[in-house]
């Protein structure tokens, strides 16, 4: 059987992680994340790639490109988690399962951070436990994901 291969997306501004505001998003940048990202998917024994980006439209795009490449989606879509249906409709149009992550517990914070276009399309969410949320969202993915027959 093909290894399973994940791809891994973050959204507007993780490019900041690690350099700006670390009391909200810790002190952990974006390459350390995915380093550690990395090395669980070795673990695991599957496939991992990242990307980020600032764009909407980009966001869209990569998940549209995901599909016969990638069997899971972990997503960390930043703000626009709170805003985006184009990237909650390329999740659902895709179809690929996919896991919601973030770094801080959005139900802790604002008001207008605690509803997400895309958790109502996910397997599932964690939120709140920093740079720590994307390894605990990539083993229930792929836990998920060979629980299904992948
Ligand atoms: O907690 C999360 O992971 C968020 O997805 C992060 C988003 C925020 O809009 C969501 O409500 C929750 C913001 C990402 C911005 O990341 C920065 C990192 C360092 C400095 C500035 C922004």
């Amino acid at each position: 059987m093909d290894q399973i291969s994940i791809l891994a997306i973050h959204g507007p501004n993780l490019n900041l992680l690690g350099i700006r505001e670390p009391q909200t998003y810790g002190s952990t940048t974006l390459a350390q994340v995915n380093e550690s990202l990395q090395q669980e998917a070795q673990r695991l024994q599957v496939g991992l790639s990242c990307l980020q980006s600032n764009h909407e439209g980009a966001l869209v795009d990569a998940i549209h490109q995901a599909q016969g490449k990638h069997q899971g989606i972990i997503i960390n879509a930043g703000a626009y988690t709170h805003t985006s249906v184009a990237i909650r409709d390329a999740l659902a149009g895709v179809a690929i399962p996919t896991v919601e992550v973030h770094l801080s517990n959005i139900y802790r914070r604002e008001e207008f951070r605690h509803h997400s276009y895309i958790a109502a399309i996910a397997i599932g969410q964690i939120s709140g436990f920093g740079a720590n949320s994307y390894l605990l969202g990539l083993q229930a993915l792929v836990t998920h994901l060979k629980s299904q027959g992948n």
